[in-house]
């Protein structure tokens, strides 16, 4: 469960990457598709080479999605039910890359924001990412 304290750390440190939505979901997934490689299964239909338009078009969309959850940190169950409809019934996902792209997530703050990103700002960014899958993988059966 989030705190007040995770959830104004995460307010705060989102604020620094809300103006980079595009660019740091790019790099996310780019380095999803690079450091696990078996999260390609799911983009056949992608062009997955560096730079690739679609993988910038979809980083934006997922960084959105991030950011509409920021901004229903006290909802995310409301604010992520159609995402998280579509992630168990239609895209099949399975739950352990959510790990994957967390852990990416986390990667692409570090290194643009490291002063930003403390020890406790980390903990709960990382609490906050594993929330947000939580409830885009709670309607797998
Ligand atoms: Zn996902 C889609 C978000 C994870 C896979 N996604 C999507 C979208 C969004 C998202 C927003 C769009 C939708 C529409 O269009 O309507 N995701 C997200 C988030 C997350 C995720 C937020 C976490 C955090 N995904 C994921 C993973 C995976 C995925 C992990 C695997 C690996 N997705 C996906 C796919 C899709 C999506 C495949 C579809 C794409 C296209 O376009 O086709």
């Amino acid at each position: 469960v989030l705190s007040s304290d995770d959830k104004c750390n995460v307010k705060a440190v989102w604020c620094k990457v809300a103006g980079h939505l595009e660019e740091y979901g790019a790099e996310a997934l780019e380095r999803m598709f690079c450091a696990y490689p078996q999260t390609k299964i799911y983009f056949p239909h992608f062009d997955l080479s560096h730079g690739s338009a679609q993988i910038r078009a979809h980083g934006k969309k997922v960084f959105a999605a991030l950011h509409e959850a920021v901004n229903h940190i006290d909802d995310l169950p409301g604010a992520l039910c159609r995402l998280s409809e579509l992630h168990a019934h239609s895209l099949r996902v399975d739950p352990v890359n959510f790990k994957f792209l967390a852990q990416c997530v986390l990667v692409v703050v570090a290194i643009h924001h490291p002063s930003s990103l403390t020890p406790e700002v980390h903990a709960s960014l990382d609490k906050f990412l594993c929330a947000v899958s939580s409830v885009l993988t709670s309607k797998y059966r």
